[in-house]
């Protein structure tokens, strides 16, 4: 059984606390992401933390610890953000705290979202994501998978959204309605350069605190097959690697989600390995700027 994210002795730089949320309501075409957050922890133990792209070792700038599996309720998503926004506020404080959250659907990322929020009223939300979640309500619900950033939005974060390549009519309409206030849409297909795309994000930002809400779907299918709604025409992992090393200079990055991960019994590990070097190239590269800047 794995019950930690990576497998380090050491206990250097950022206490970053895990928490895996089995959770799978809503998803509404391929299932599987209910054993995203183990499948995760497993990939985590076989990859190196050193990185000979960054000439760094994640091991050396953070450690982690894991909290048990949350238990989500059957009752539904809103019940879901309810207990485990009560949860994150009971075992951990917004303003010092780093987390990492592995779902599971991309539901469970608004309670996190509120968590940070609610201490910095400025957050903005990063959304890799090929899909817009901008939907009111889907399939009944107002916290579908579907409408997590809209949810988001009307609590009041600031929304960047990066890949996005499938939507509704409607939520077609609110990003033509709402660009520029308050919102950033970066569709897959006028991403242009990484290095061009996150001077824009960056630029979005300002001095503003920042959330990453990553959905694996947001990743070209071919590199991550193992996900519930996958799109072609998405993100390389090289594409991904060059836009946050632009990204994150004078950025103070306060947690992240890695969502919507299945794993694919056909398929090896690919998916679940490929997730875990998002995010430890997220963690690794962002570590890195912020230990430079506090030099200075
Ligand atoms: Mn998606």
């Amino acid at each position: 059984m794995y019950t930690n994210y990576l497998d380090l002795d050491s206990r250097n730089g950022q206490l970053v606390h895990v928490w895996p949320v089995p959770y799978e309501a809503t998803a509404s075409f391929a299932k599987g992401t209910l054993d995203g957050p183990r499948s995760l922890l497993q990939a985590s133990y076989e990859i190196e933390t050193w990185d000979q792209e960054l000439g760094a070792d994640l091991a050396d700038l953070a450690h982690f610890e894991t909290i048990p599996f949350f238990p989500a309720p059957v009752s539904g998503p809103q019940d879901c953000y309810r207990q485990l926004l009560a949860a994150l506020q009971k075992r951990l404080d917004p303003g010092s705290d780093f987390l990492l959250t592995l779902g599971g659907e991309h539901s469970l990322a608004l309670a996190p979202i509120e968590f940070y929020r609610r201490h910095y009223p400025e957050l903005v939300v990063l959304q890799l994501d090929a899909h817009a979640d901008l939907r009111q309500e889907f399939q009944g619900s107002r916290y579908s998978h579907a409408c997590v950033m809209a949810r988001a939005r009307e609590q009041g974060a600031a929304l960047a959204q990066v890949g996005i390549r499938s939507l509704c009519r409607e939520e077609s309409g609110t990003i033509d309605r709402d660009r520029g206030t308050g919102l950033l849409t970066l569709f897959a297909w006028e991403t242009g350069s990484p290095v061009e795309a996150a001077a824009r994000v960056r630029e979005f930002i300002d001095q503003r605190p920042l959330y990453i809400s990553f959905d694996a779907d947001v990743l070209d299918p071919s590199i991550m097959p193992g996900t519930g709604t996958p799109e072609p025409g998405g993100l390389s992992y090289t594409w991904l690697n060059n836009f946050w090393s632009g990204l994150f200079s004078g950025v103070r990055l306060l947690g992240m989600d890695f969502c919507e991960t299945s794993p694919l019994p056909g398929c090896g590990v690919v998916s679940e390995s490929v997730a875990v070097k998002c995010i430890n190239k997220i963690l690794l590269t962002y570590l890195l700027h912020h230990r430079l800047e506090s030099w200075i």
